[in-house]
């Protein structure tokens, strides 16, 4: 079953993706996100010039043989163009291995754990009223677990506030957005938030919120501790992620549950946190922590240590990854949650795909492999446009952590 053919697709259907895909001799072909947010051609020349050259005549059922020579191969390792490569090839792999079996791809990494996948929304506003009446949008729409972020009162721009009713786009396009930032205006007003929330919305619903990197740990451990009351499902990267002991001092202060990864590429950048029981999720993905085949590997680490997976899942994860996570999601034991942004109509045609959602829960589909594609000939009415991740300010002009 050699390689015969290695595309890498890059095109602009609302956001930019990059897709890699793969052609057997016998016909049999798969699919690999390899998108990394305002970094995108970094990947796209690392797989063409690097990687692709040497798949050609490679036999596509050595999945695990693959990734390590890919890996190792290298001698420069993990970082996330290297490692989103790597998921990208290591994914179009396991396509094809589960299309040329006949079966879903959950079959083939340990069959359905559970019925379905649980999910959660983004519910954003310009304010607190704003809010508000999103994230009981997203309860009408069945959802079982939302997170909220929210403008914030003396800041003219905040993370994760959306344009529309259901979108978050972060990056824009050609030059990096400013954004304004204060953190003693973000401490006083999340936990007034949350106190609304709870209050309009009562206890049953999961409520989830990201710090997006950008507190010290003292000031993570205040906001932990003032969000106890709310019982929040998770608090996400509190803290800049790289610091992995920055999690102990946060710890030693609250119960509030933690998450974080989603920046993480290997094991290695998220072994500490799990052995020292100093998270409770772990975000890492499929494209950006090297494809299922070492993304299984983090999950088990994390189930011996009671940490539960809860996959990064925003748009700039193009539904070929979203399709590889509900396979990943419904077949590990500690899965979590499943964080889950939908796709503008466009994006929706260029990649079809099997996956649906019902009542908040998420389900791969049974076709045989992952279930996603990709119209070529659409794909490519969509050239790629540079855009970037915004820049965030202190109000007296420090860079900070975005
Ligand atoms: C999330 C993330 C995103 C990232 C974005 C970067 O929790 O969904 O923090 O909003 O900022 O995916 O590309
Ligand atoms: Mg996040």
């Amino acid at each position: 079953m050699k390689i015969v053919d290695a595309k890498v697709i890059v095109c602009s259907p609302g956001r930019n993706f990059v897709t890699l895909k793969l052609v057997t001799e016998d016909g049999v072909s798969g699919l690999g996100d390899a998108t990394l947010n305002g970094r995108e051609l970094a990947v796209a020349s690392y797989l063409s010039n690097h990687l692709v050259p040497l798949l050609i005549g490679r036999d596509a059922r050595r999945i695990e043989d693959t990734w390590h020579y890919f890996y190792k191969g290298a001698y420069w390792r993990r970082g996330p163009v290297t490692m989103s490569a790597i998921a990208a090839i290591d994914t179009a792999l396991w396509d094809i291995r589960a299309k040329s079996l006949n079966v879903p791809l959950y079959q083939l990494l340990g069959g359905a754990s559970r019925d379905a996948v649980l999910v959660y929304g983004h519910a954003s506003g310009a304010d607190m009223e704003k809010t508000l009446g999103s994230f009981g949008h997203f309860l009408n729409l069945g959802y079982k677990a939302v997170r909220a972020q929210s403008g914030i009162p003396g800041l003219a721009s905040a993370y994760g506030v959306g344009q529309g009713e259901m979108a978050y786009e972060p990056a824009e396009k050609h030059a990096p957005p400013e954004n304004l930032w204060s953190t003693e205006h973000y401490l006083r007003f999340v936990p007034q938030l949350f106190a609304r929330l709870r209050n309009e919305f009562g206890p049953e619903i999961h409520v989830l919120h990201d710090a997006h990197h950008r507190l010290t740990p003292i000031e993570a451990a205040r906001l932990g501790k003032d969000l106890e009351p709310f019982r929040l499902f998770w608090l996400e990267d509190p803290t800049p992620a790289e610091l992995q002991s920055a999690l102990r001092l946060i710890r030693q202060h609250t119960t509030t549950p933690l998450a974080i990864g989603e920046v993480f590429n290997t094991i290695f950048d998220c072994q500490q946190l799990i052995e020292e029981h100093l998270v409770d999720f772990i975000r890492t993905t499929v494209v950006h922590a090297g494809g299922i085949t070492h993304l299984r590997k983090i999950a088990h680490l994390a189930e011996i240590y009671q940490v539960r997976t809860g996959s990064h899942g925003a748009t700039d994860l193009s539904p070929v990854s979203m399709g590889a996570a509900l396979h990943f999601d419904l077949s590990v034991n500690n899965f979590g949650i499943q964080e889950y942004m939908p796709h503008t109509p466009e994006t929706d045609r260029v990649f079809p795909h099997a996956y649906s959602f019902q009542d908040g829960l998420m389900h791969p589909g049974e076709v045989a492999g992952m279930g996603v594609d990709i119209d070529e000939q659409l794909a490519s009415q969509y050239p790629y446009v540079p855009a970037y991740l915004p820049i965030n300010r202190k109000l007296d002009g420090t860079i900070h952590s975005w």
